[in-house]
Order: structure tokens, then C-alpha cells, then sequence
């Protein structure tokens, strides 16, 4: 189903007219509105009747995150701070909160997207949607949470944590539709079957799952184990929360953004220069229709490419691929530029192993080191200890090394870097209890006085 299949299925030129209009707006309400932003572009010379359309973009300059952070808290806002409704904020690991604030028409709008990305990834009116995002200043909750509402949807806030009790009312309610972190989409699919229910009698039947990196290989957990088709679903606070894009369950190939409000480029990282279409760089967001924190040219740090051939779903959107991660989570190792997401599809095609993982770094004198700790799949964890009981040491090594070569080969091919992989036993690491996966250990990191 298309929610709102005149924006969404709008032909490229009708598009481009509104995304033009709506931009220009947007500049001079900008440069009206906030002294922070009408400073840097007096300092650049820059008019807002210089930007006559979306082809004048490029002339236009970044907005960073350490801006919001330099006029903490409300600085880029448009609007008083009385004519909001709600305020969110991500934590970030280091230093101030990035709050962002919403009006009644940025909520709606807001409300609408996750509708959108609620319909593509198969959800219907009056069907139940298990919400298992954090609720809070977290956009994840309240964010699907008003998109299932808007949608007809039949909306239970479960929130993150207590995931025995999540498992019951999935049962008891019957939900057809699941929305969480991939990682903790993980931890719910390990708590049914500790409970002993198996993937047909549970009766989800999609999955909206984002916040964080993912790769194919635990979509593919995520199905079998859960029963659903899950779908990526992709946003960041300071744009507006869950919503930006979305994929569609026909072809789930890239996120559909939603471009009629977010307008996507994908730059080079290190020049700034807009890539082409495939080409693989830093998603680069202006906002179209927000009120209360309109942001232009929005660096999002996260890396992506896009794609503007058709999709079978009918939708005309652009369609942006897995984020590969921010760029700020690459790991300089020995010099090369790796993802953890990277690792993560390395090893994810190696028999016998799963998506729990754990990256480790470390420097020893001025060689940096990583180790990969990977979980065995519980069936090769159990055949090597069944050899192991039944003095059969030769073969269960060698079947454990087996694995290990496979998977240091595959990251060496795959990524050009040399790592050890630590075979761990089942459960043995640290499972989402609903928040994001923290999957990176850099001891390098630790500052010597
Ligand atoms: O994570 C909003 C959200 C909530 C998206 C629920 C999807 C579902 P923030 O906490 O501000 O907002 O974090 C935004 O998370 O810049 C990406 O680095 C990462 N991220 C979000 N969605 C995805 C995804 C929410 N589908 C930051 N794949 C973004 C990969 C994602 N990374």
C-alpha cells in the first residue's frame, strides 16, 4: 500500500518544481529567522534570491552537527520556543545533547513519513504494530509511534527491555508488525525460541527495523527466525527522526526517501564535491517543509549511495542503499578505512557462524591489531563439543579452524586487512536490550599523559 501515492509516485519533473519552491522558502526563512546562519552566509556573500532552485544547492554551505552544538539548545530555530510541541534530543556519546524541537505542523509531517515507511514495509490499517523502540527523547518510539496512528494502525508503545514480557504480548495481542533496532530484533527472535515458539506460530509478519547499521546476513536471521519480511527503515533526529526513508517489502533493494521533504545529496567525504548516482560517499540532507529546525545541506556523517532508476513498487522517490556507517564510526586499521557493517558481511557468509560479533583494537608499539570475536551458530558450536565429549579433539579442531581460516580469509579478500577471529561459544556476548549495538572496542583511543 502507498499512503500518500500523489508525492510519492509524483513524476521527477512535478518533483523537482516543488522541491525548488519549497527550497526557496526555506533559504530565506533561514536567513531571516536565525542571526547564526545569516552570519555565515553574509560572510559568503550569499543571497537567498541567489538560490533560484535546487540546481543553485551546491552553492550553498554544509550545516554540521557541531553547529547545533555551538548554539546549544535552541540557536537554529525558527520558531520561540513556546510555539512547539515537542522537544527530543539524541545523548551522543561526548558532550552537549543535540536537541531538536517540533511544531504541530512538523509533527504532522512527521506523523505522515513513518506512515509512509509503515505502508511500504506492508502495514494496514487496523492491523496491531508491536512498538519496540525506546520511548523518550529517543525519536524511535513517539515517532512510529504517531506514524502507526496516522496510518489507521493499532499502536502497542512497548518501548525497549523486558523482553519476555515483549515475546507474551506479541503472542497474546497477535501483532502482525514489529518495529525495533536489528540488534534487538535479534534478542526477540532469541527469546522465542528460549521460550520454545517456533517461527510459524508467531504471528508478526513484518518488521521495520533501523537506528543502526544492518547487513543482509541478519535480515536473512531476522526472517527465518521471526516469520516476517523485514524492511529497513532509516532517519536521524536533527532531520527529523524515523521516516526519512524507507523500503518497500517488493523490492527491498534502497530506501525510498522521502523527497518531497528531505532533499538528498551524496558528497565526497573529504571535498565536498556531489557524487553521482552509485558512486558511494557522505548523505548530505536539506530539509524542505520543516518548521521549528529547518537544516540546509545537513552533513549526516552516514555513508550511502543513491539510486534513481525505477523501482516495482511504483514509487518515484530516490532510493538510498544500506548505510554502510558514519564516518565517524571508520576504524583507521593499519591504515585502511573499515566499517564494522564491512566485517559484519565478511563473516556473515561463513558456515557456521552468526551476527554476533564484537570488534576489538588495539596497538601494540605502533602496529594496530584487530580482532574479530564472533559467535559459533549453536548447531557447530554443539557438533564440535559432541566431538570434543567423545574424544574426537581432531576432528572438532579442525572443524573450528575450518572456520576461523574461512572467516579471516573472507575479511582479508573482502576488505584488504588482516584480522585474528576469536571463535566465542553461543550468548556469549552482550545482547541489545533495545538501544543501539555498541559493536567496537578501540582501545587505541585511550589518551597516554
Ligand atoms: O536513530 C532515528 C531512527 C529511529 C531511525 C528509529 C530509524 C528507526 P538518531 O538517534 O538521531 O535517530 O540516530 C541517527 O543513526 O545518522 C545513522 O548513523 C543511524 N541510523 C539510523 N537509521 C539507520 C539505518 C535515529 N536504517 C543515526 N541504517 C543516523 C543505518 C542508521 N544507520
Amino acid at each position: 500500500m502507498i499512503f500518500e501515492p500523489e508525492m510519492e509516485m509524483m513524476e521527477r519533473g512535478g518533483l523537482e518544481e516543488v522541491q525548488s519552491a519549497r527550497l526557496r522558502e526555506m533559504v530565506s526563512t533561514v536567513y531571516e529567522r536565525v542571526p547564526f546562519m545569516r552570519e555565515r552566509y553574509d560572510e559568503i556573500g550569499i543571497k537567498p534570491s541567489d538560490i533560484r532552485g535546487i540546481s543553485d544547492l551546491w552553492k550553498l554551505p554544509f550545516t554540521r552537527k557541531s553547529d547545533l552544538r555551538d548554539t546549544y539548545p535552541f540557536g537554529l530555530f525558527t520558531k520561540d520556543k513556546k510555539d512547539l510541541l515537542r522537544i527530543h534530543a539524541s545523548s551522543g556519546t561526548t558532550g552537549k545533547p543535540t536537541v531538536v524541537g517540533y511544531t504541530a505542523g512538523d509533527l504532522e509531517i512527521f506523523g505522515k513519513v513513518c506512515a509512509r515507511a509503515l505502508a511500504g514495509g506492508g502495514a494496514e490499517p487496523g492491523m496491531l504494530l508491536h512498538n519496540a523502540y525506546g520511548y523518550g527523547l529517543f525519536t524511535g518510539g513517539l515517532g512510529i509511534h504517531q506514524g502507526g496512528e496516522t496510518l489507521g494502525m493499532v499502536v502497542v508503545p512497548a518501548s525497549t527491555g523486558m523482553t519476555e514480557r515483549q515475546v507474551r504480548l506479541i503472542m497474546d495481542f497477535g501483532s502482525q508488525v514489529l518495529c525495533c533496532t536489528p540488534s534487538y530484533a535479534l534478542t526477540i527472535a532469541r527469546e522465542f525460541a528460549r521460550q520454545g515458539i517456533d517461527a510459524k506460530e508467531i504471528p508478526l509478519r513484518f518488521a521495520l527495523v533501523g537506528a543502526e547499521p544492518w547487513t543482509e546476513t541478519m535480515r536473512a536471521e531476522i526472517d527465518s527466525h521471526l516469520g516476517v519480511r523485514s524492511v529497513n527503515i532509516y532517519g536521524l533526529s536533527e532531520i527529523i527522526g524515523p521516516g526519512v526513508s524507507f523500503e518497500c517489502t517488493e523490492e527491498r533493494h534502497g530506501s525510498h526517501i522521502n523527497e518531497d521533504h528531505f532533499l538528498g545529496e551524496i558528497v565526497d567525504p573529504e571535498t565536498g564535491a556531489p557524487l553521482p548516482d552509485g558512486e558511494e560517499g557522505v548523505l548530505v540532507i536539506t530539509t524542505l517543509t520543516k518548521e521549528a529546525l529547518p537544516l540546509i545541506r545537513y552533513w549526516t556523517g552516514d555513508v550511502t549511495s543513491l539510486d534513481h532508476s525505477k523501482c516495482s513498487c511504483g514509487r518515484t522517490l530516490v532510493r538510498m542503499a544500506m548505510v554502510k556507517g558514519r564516518t565517524d564510526d571508520m576504524l583507521i586499521v593499519k591504515g585502511i578505512n573499515v566499517y564494522p557493517s564491512q566485517i559484519e558481511q565478511a563473516i556473515g557468509c561463513v558456515r557456521g557462524l552468526t551476527p554476533f560479533y564484537r570488534l576489538l583494537v588495539d596497538r601494540s608499539g605502533t602496529l594496530d591489531r584487530l580482532d574479530v570475536e564472533v559467535e559459533l551458530s549453536k548447531e557447530v558450536f554443539e557438533e564440535a563439543t559432541a566431538e570434543f565429549l567423545s574424544d574426537e579433539v581432531v576432528e572438532a579442531d579442525k572443524l573450528l579452524r575450518e572456520i576461523r581460516e574461512e572467516a579471516q580469509r573472507s575479511i582479508r579478500e573482502n576488505i584488504g586487512i588482516s584480522a585474528r577471529v576469536i571463535l566465542l561459544e553461543p550468548e556469549r556476548l552482550p545482547r541489545s536490550e533495545g538501544g543501539k549495538a555498541q559493536r567496537v572496542v578501540d582501545t587505541r583511543k585511550v589518551l597516554v599523559s
